[in-house]
């Protein structure tokens, strides 16, 4: 399979899930913006994804997924026994569903346009900190009682959420309010998988 990515922005969290399982995957960067490019050869990305964004992931039939939440699933379903989600129907994949459209629509959405598009100004970006804050401190609430969103073991929900909630860095955000999910992102960027694919991110 072949990961379009951009360091530093949601696709790392399929990537952390490929590397969780050990899966084979050819990385191709690709640089965002009005005029999105694959950096290899500066070719149109619209022509992989017409919405331009990351990240797509290209099977090896050749067909193209996107939209990271339905992605993070599919690669949890590619190996059930590494346990990065709960088996389709039951209750417990209805929650992790539910912690992933959270993260999706309540946090990645929120930090979106403070984080990468300034052009909105300061006024978006307040806007945004607000909203997050109260999402956080639902977070950090169950953070408090549970080491991870599904209780006592790692999961694809936890891949997006350390890669949402780590944009708080560049965006020079303190988490002092927050000290279990400040725990939690330490927690979670000491796995070998998160430390791997940042590595590799930057190299590609
Ligand atoms: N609905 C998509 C959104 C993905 C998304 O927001 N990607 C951002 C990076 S975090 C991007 O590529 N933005 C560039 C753009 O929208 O032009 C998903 O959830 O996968």
């Amino acid at each position: 399979m072949k990961l379009y990515f951009t360091p530093g922005t949601c696709s790392l969290a399929p990537h952390i899930a490929i590397r969780e399982l050990g899966l084979d995957v050819q990385l191709r960067r690709v640089r965002i913006g009005p005029e999105p490019v694959l950096v290899a050869d500066g070719s149109d990305f619209r022509r992989i994804n017409p919405l331009g964004y990351v990240p797509v992931l290209e099977l090896d039939d050749g067909s193209l997924l996107t939209e990271g939440v339905a992605m993070l699933q599919y690669l949890s379903d590619l190996a059930p026994e590494a346990g990065l989600a709960p088996p389709a129907g039951s209750r417990e994949r209805t929650t992790l569903q539910q912690w992933l459209t959270f993260i999706s629509s309540e946090l990645h959405k929120s930090f979106s346009p403070w984080l990468f598009h300034p052009e909105y100004g300061e006024q978006a970006a307040q806007v945004a900190r607000q909203r997050i804050d109260s999402r956080f401190t639902h977070v950090e609430r169950h953070l408090q009682t549970h080491p991870y969103l599904l209780g006592e073991t790692f999961s694809v929900a936890d891949a997006y959420l350390f890669t949402v909630a780590d944009w708080t860095r560049p965006l020079k955000m303190p988490l002092a309010a927050w000290p279990a999910l400040a725990a939690y992102l330490e927690r979670v960027r000491g796995r070998d998988s998160v430390a791997q694919a940042l590595r590799l991110e930057k190299a590609a």
